[in-house]
């Protein structure tokens, strides 16, 4: 499931041409891929706090695509891992702005960005751009990392997060728990906030075994002062079964399905606990 993100490109020589690249370009420019938002909320009391924003694609031929369909390709062609990054941000920080000048609550957004794209010289400097163009404060700009085989090195040694916290932007590091995540470098590393990857989730609370495995991180991650987020919340047992720790962020179909409306998802009530079996995505 780690690959239904934006993954860490090879920076190295020049961009393959295969035809999944030609066709993302050319579906970037038609107008094909748009974001869709989910909520992240307050354990203790549901409420929103923030919201992510994820990359969807409307095929002609195959219909909705999420990322996991096509993200591969940015494995080998740099250049469109920054074109499809800067659409995200720019999208993203477009429908924040106007929903905030329509009055909606102003909360964090976040985006994702491959690792490698996010280490570019210019990159924190650019997210500032494109935020300041749509009228809203680099603050409220969340940068989810896919943890890689580097991810968590780079952060601990802070070339990449030096740039982006002056600017002051946030950097969470998303599907922790899975692949790469290092538990020598947690003490170390410069986020925000720790996503942990749903996979974590899947047999709680039903499994004790695996409940004291994501017990054992959120203490761990508590002690560290590290803000969290449970990904893949789907059910209300799991959402009563996190309830112990009150400060820790859900997010899950269980609170809410991707959305195309953003304004929609800032609006949630409260206690947006809504059944898990809604229509898929909206648009
Ligand atoms: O790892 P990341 O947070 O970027 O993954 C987001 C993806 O997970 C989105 O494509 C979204 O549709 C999907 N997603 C969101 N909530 C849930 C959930 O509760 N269960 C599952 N299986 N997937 C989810
Ligand atoms: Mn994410």
């Amino acid at each position: 499931m780690q690959s239904e993100q934006l993954r860490q490109t090879q920076t190295t020589g020049t961009p393959v041409r295969n035809g999944l690249s030609d066709r993302i370009r050319a579906g970037l420019r038609a107008g094909e891929f748009h974001l869709a938002f989910q909520g992240i909320h307050e354990s203790r009391t549901g409420r929103l706090v923030s919201t992510e924003a994820l990359l969807r694609w409307t095929h002609p031929d195959y219909g909705l695509l999420l990322p996991d369909a096509f993200l591969e390709v940015l494995d080998e062609d740099a250049e469109l891992a920054v074109d499809i990054t800067h659409f995200v941000i720019d999208r993203a920080c477009a429908q924040l702005g106007a929903c905030i000048r329509a009055g909606h609550p102003a909360l964090p957004i976040a985006v994702n960005v491959p690792p490698s794209v996010a280490a570019q010289e210019n990159f924190a400097t650019e997210v500032e751009q494109i935020a300041h163009m749509h009228g809203i404060a680099p603050e409220l700009i969340d940068i989810e990392l896919i943890e890689t085989e580097d991810t968590a090195r780079i952060l601990a040694t802070r070339v990449l997060t030096r740039p982006l916290r002056e600017s002051g932007i946030r950097i969470s590091i998303d599907d922790f728990g899975t692949g790469y995540s290092s538990l020598a470098l947690l003490s170390e590393m410069d986020v925000d906030t720790v996503k942990l990857a749903r996979e974590l989730l899947t047999f709680v609370p039903a499994r004790q075994r695996a409940s004291a495995v994501i017990a054992g991180i959120l203490a761990l991650l508590d002690d560290l002062g590290m803000r969290v987020v449970v990904e893949g919340v789907e059910t209300a047992a799991q959402a009563r079964w996190l309830e112990q720790w009150p400060n820790v962020l859900l997010q899950g179909f269980h609170f809410s399905r991707p959305t195309g409306d953003l304004a929609a998802v800032l609006d949630a009530p409260p206690s947006a606990s809504r059944p898990a079996n809604l229509p898929f995505e909206s648009h």
